[in-house]
């Protein structure tokens, strides 16, 4: 995805680990207590902009998943929006990057990936109590480029 239209995130620490892991080129240079991240591109849903999103690293079998938990927050993290409008992406770990196109999962599926996401990160459990909302799990699979 080009950079031209690149706007970076309003929030100052998330600006931070973006910036960081822009500049080494690496996923690996940031982490959030201690655990790994991976990055999303994307495009905007209204602006059409291209938006770069680091969420915590989940991975089962060479397969990754997003958690829409913006930390427990009443409303869905504006990047579920614009994937649910485009779920294409371009993701991010370590020094790797390659397509992928999101898809949300529900039922059963979602239940086995919640664990997955919780041994991951444990604060989730934590987030899913703070809100009504059921926090969105999306798998990432990859595609051709
Ligand atoms: N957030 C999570 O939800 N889950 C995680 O696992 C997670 C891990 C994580 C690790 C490191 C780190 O640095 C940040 C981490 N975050 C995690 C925070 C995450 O990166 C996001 O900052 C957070 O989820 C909030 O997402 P948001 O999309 O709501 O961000 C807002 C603050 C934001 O950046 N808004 C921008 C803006 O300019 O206001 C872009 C908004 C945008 O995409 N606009 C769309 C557009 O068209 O450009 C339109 C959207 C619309 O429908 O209005």
């Amino acid at each position: 995805m080009s950079d031209t239209d690149y706007r970076p995130s309003p929030t100052g620490w998330v600006r931070k680990q973006v910036e960081a892991i822009e500049a080494a080129g690496d996923t690996s240079v940031v982490h959030v207590l201690n655990r790994p991240v991976v990055m999303l591109t994307m495009r905007g849903a209204k602006t059409g902009a291209v938006r770069k999103v680091p969420l915590m690293r989940v991975e089962h079998e060479g397969v990754y998943a997003a958690v829409a938990s913006k930390g427990g927050a009443p409303e869905h993290p504006l990047w579920y929006g614009n994937l649910r409008a485009d779920p294409r992406i371009t993701l991010q770990d370590g020094t790797r990057s390659w397509s992928a196109v999101a898809r949300e999962v529900s039922g059963e599926e979602r239940e086995a990936w919640w664990e997955r996401c919780v041994a991951a990160y444990p604060p989730y459990a934590q987030y899913q109590t703070k809100t009504d909302r059921l926090i969105p799990v999306l798998l990432l699979e990859p595609v051709a480029d």
